[in-house]
């Protein structure tokens, strides 16, 4: 059974305090705190590596391009991609989205086709396929979200059309948790003629993830999110798919002849990997999924269902406070209290060292499906203990005491 208590010691942060209180870190959904092992591999690539990828024939430039394909080779691994060759690296699961939505919609999208997206998205799993969709005149359509926080998979058979060229949706959702049948939704998509893009910000970062067994045609997330560094995330698209699309961005290294007029592009995953690429930040992903490989991907969901077991039951046992969300989740407890303002919550608890997030989330149709402007957030992950639940608990206590003397 995984550990949290030893697990911590690998987090320098979390030794560390706020306001004068042990920081008890719970917003990991926002993005994850980094352990020594990867901020060690980056520190040593920028010390002993550090060159331009796939440019140099010298040693530095040759150590370096290794270590960042060999990246691309773990990524696959972790999420069971069938090849390298449909791991492309982005800044994040926002530009991986948008590099589907720019790259196949423009050239797949046309005036009257249907993209199906849910109630439940992520902004960007939102605003690029408005962008697209408003440009191509394509039309977006919803999946709803039923009162208990999931979807009704039903009705993705009544939405999908022959006009329908796409179904996107969340994986697990950073608002309420819910995980998604993606699987059952993409044999419903595909059965349809329509490609499927799953974004996995939620996901990969706490549970094992199985792109091949889902066959979905694209699948984003986040190196921040999964003990990684920021400014580095993935793209896994089918090869065929990739091979067929045009490029995103244009550039170095993403072409194979360049004349003055016209150029031809490099192969996949190459031909989407415009420019110097964040070298440090895919080692330092490298890193992370060693980290989380040796943990193991089960016993991280396994120790996030304890914890958010417990946070649900005694967050459920504070009168006046409303968790929003299914019963069987991803570490994620999104809620709201009677004559509290989610900010204030976050203010208040901070003073304990406890740090939440509050705010819609960028979630907004969200918001407004659940009938409220913001809601309060906790999340956890490997190296939260039950005893900073109790904490939470214990400060949400005092912050409905603040409330009730006010009000
Ligand atoms: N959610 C949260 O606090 P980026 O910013 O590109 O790394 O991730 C975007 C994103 C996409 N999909 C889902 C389901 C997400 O949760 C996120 C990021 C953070 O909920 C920051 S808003």
């Amino acid at each position: 059974m995984l550990d949290p208590h030893r697990i911590r010691t690998d987090f320098p942060i979390l030794s560390r305090e706020v306001n004068g209180k042990p920081l008890v870190y719970l917003d990991s959904t926002a993005t994850t705190q980094k352990p020594t092992a990867v901020l060690e591999a980056m520190r040593k690539y920028y010390e002993r590596s550090n060159a331009n990828v796939h440019r140099g024939a010298y040693t530095l430039a040759q150590e370096a391009t290794e270590a960042y394909e060999e990246t691309r080779s773990k990524v696959a691994r972790f999420i069971h991609a069938p090849s390298d060759s449909g791991v492309i690296f982005t800044r994040n699961t926002t530009e991986a989205i948008n590099l589907v939505a720019q790259a196949w919609g423009r050239a797949n999208l046309h005036a009257g086709d249907e993209i199906i997206l849910t109630e439940m998205e992520h902004h960007s799993n939102l605003i690029p396929w408005q962008m697209v969709a408003r440009e191509r005149g394509a039309v977006l359509k919803f999946l709803h979200v039923m009162d208990d926080g999931t979807l009704d998979v039903g009705e993705v058979d009544t939405l999908l059309s022959d006009r329908t060229k796409l179904v996107g949706l969340v994986h697990v959702s950073n608002v309420l948790g819910t995980i998604n049948p993606v699987k059952e939704i993409a044999k419903r998509a595909h059965a349809a003629g329509a490609r499927i893009l799953v974004d996995g910000a939620q996901s990969v970062p706490h549970m094992p993830v199985d792109v091949k067994d889902i066959d979905c045609d694209f699948f984003a997330f986040s190196g921040h999110k999964m003990l990684g560094p920021t400014g580095i995330g993935v793209l896994y698209g089918k090869p065929k798919i990739l091979d067929a699309m045009p490029p995103f961005l244009g550039g170095g290294e993403m072409i194979r002849e360049v004349q003055l007029d016209w150029s031809t592009y490099n192969d996949i995953p190459w031909k989407f990997e415009a420019g110097t690429p964040n070298i440090g930040g895919a080692i330092g992903l490298g890193a992370a999924i060693d980290y989380l490989d040796a943990v193991g991907m089960g016993e991280v969901r396994a120790h996030e269902e304890r914890i958010t077991a417990k946070a649900l039951a005694a967050l459920r046992d504070i009168e006046g406070l409303e968790v929003f969300g299914p019963e069987v989740r991803g570490g994620v407890v999104s809620f709201a209290m009677r004559g509290a303002h989610p900010h204030d919550i976050a203010t208040i608890l901070d003073q304990d060292g406890v740090e939440i997030r509050a705010g819609h989330h960028c979630a907004q149709p969200l918001m407004r499906r659940l009938n409220v402007v913001a809601t309060a957030r906790a999340s956890f992950y490997i190296y939260n203990t039950e005893s900073e639940i109790e904490v939470l608990v214990e400060s949400l206590k005092k912050v409905k005491e603040v409330f009730a003397r006010v009000s």
